[in-house]
């Protein structure tokens, strides 16, 4: 069984972690969120591409959820020596190779995708790992901080202002240009199943199925698509989706997680805390709905994830 998984950050490490016990890594294609991207002194920086390649390649910090194990930071704490102001995202020494790595193969003309598949070999990551497009996208947020309205990279958003700022506003700066990667609609196409991997709705997939052709790519394999709630209980078990999701309409529950894909879903996995929702959203969103212990404390429990995932559209 062919499987491709559209990802985020942190929750779709964990969950594919667990598919991969499930199915051969081989057969899984990761299509992956760039919108969190970020230019970080001249070097390029994929969030969530590496956090895919390093949870699939077991070199994660699970606590931190994002970067490498037994990373150290000395070269961004040197960095803050000279200037604070410059050092506040944290490029670990482990994966400062990674963006050197990535950049230099960029600079002489290799496509992202080249370079994420580069990665992943160097990882030994057995499945596919792609973004979802080769051209650039920018997730900008944007905020009103003491009155003033700002214009913020995701990342400024998130990690240098640690999302203290009222939100107004989120968009995918490019996206209409952007092009789904050389592969990214086959995938959807060829797959047995898509999954939506729970990931943060608006900033994670969301990019991914606002480029030209995708969402459309996935819309027609509805019947084989299964999605698992990023929300349990009223709350993002990581991230700040509790924060974006409400500007962008839709409530912080496991039902309003499912009304972000509307027209998408043939199966819905929620967690055991959210099962009295479980009837509303087959009514409202026309979807099978499973539940389960979703809060993926380890690769066991990601295990039973991907199976009543799969099971539900298979
Ligand atoms: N998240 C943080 O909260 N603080 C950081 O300093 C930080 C640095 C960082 C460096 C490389 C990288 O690949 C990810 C990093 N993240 C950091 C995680 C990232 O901000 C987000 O969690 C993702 O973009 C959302 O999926």
């Amino acid at each position: 069984m062919r499987v491709t998984a559209l990802a985020g950050g942190i929750g779709a490490g964990k969950f594919l972690r667990g598919l991969v016990r499930v199915i051969q890594p081989e057969d899984v294609t990761v299509l992956v969120n760039t919108g969190d991207d970020i230019e970080m002194h001249g070097l390029h920086v994929s969030p969530d591409l590496d956090s895919v390649t390093y949870w699939l390649a077991g070199t994660m910090d699970r606590e931190r959820g994002w970067g490498r194990r037994d990373e150290t930071f000395r070269a961004t704490g040197e960095l803050g020596r000279f200037d604070p102001s410059q050092a506040w995202f944290n490029l670990g020494d482990l994966d400062l190779a990674t963006h050197l790595y990535r950049t230099n193969l960029l600079r002489a003309g290799a496509t992202l995708s080249d370079a994420s598949a580069l990665i992943a070999r160097r990882f030994g990551v057995g499945s596919r790992i792609m973004p979802m497009s080769d051209d650039p996208v920018a997730t900008r947020v944007t905020v009103v901080a003491d009155g003033e309205q700002l214009d913020l990279h995701f990342q400024e958003y998130w990690v240098k202002r640690r999302a203290r700022d009222e939100v107004k506003a989120i968009r995918y700066q490019g996206v209409e240009a952007a092009r789904p990667a050389p592969g990214v609609l086959e995938a959807i196409e060829a797959a047995d199943v898509v999954v939506l991997c729970p990931s943060n709705p608006i900033a994670s997939l969301r990019p991914i199925l606002s480029v030209p052709g995708i969402g459309k790519a996935v819309a027609g394999r509805r019947d084989a698509t299964v999605g698992i709630s990023p929300i349990v209980g009223g709350a993002p078990l990581a991230g700040m989706a509790d924060r974006l999701m409400p500007v962008a309409g839709y409530a912080v529950t496991a039902l309003g997680a499912a009304e972000c894909y509307r027209g998408l879903l043939g199966g819905w996995v929620v967690d055991n805390a959210d099962r009295d929702l479980a009837p509303t959203i087959e009514r409202e969103l026309g979807a099978r709905v499973a539940v389960t212990d979703t809060v993926m404390a380890d690769d066991p429990k990601a295990e039973n994830v991907a199976r009543v995932a799969l099971d539900l559209v298979r």
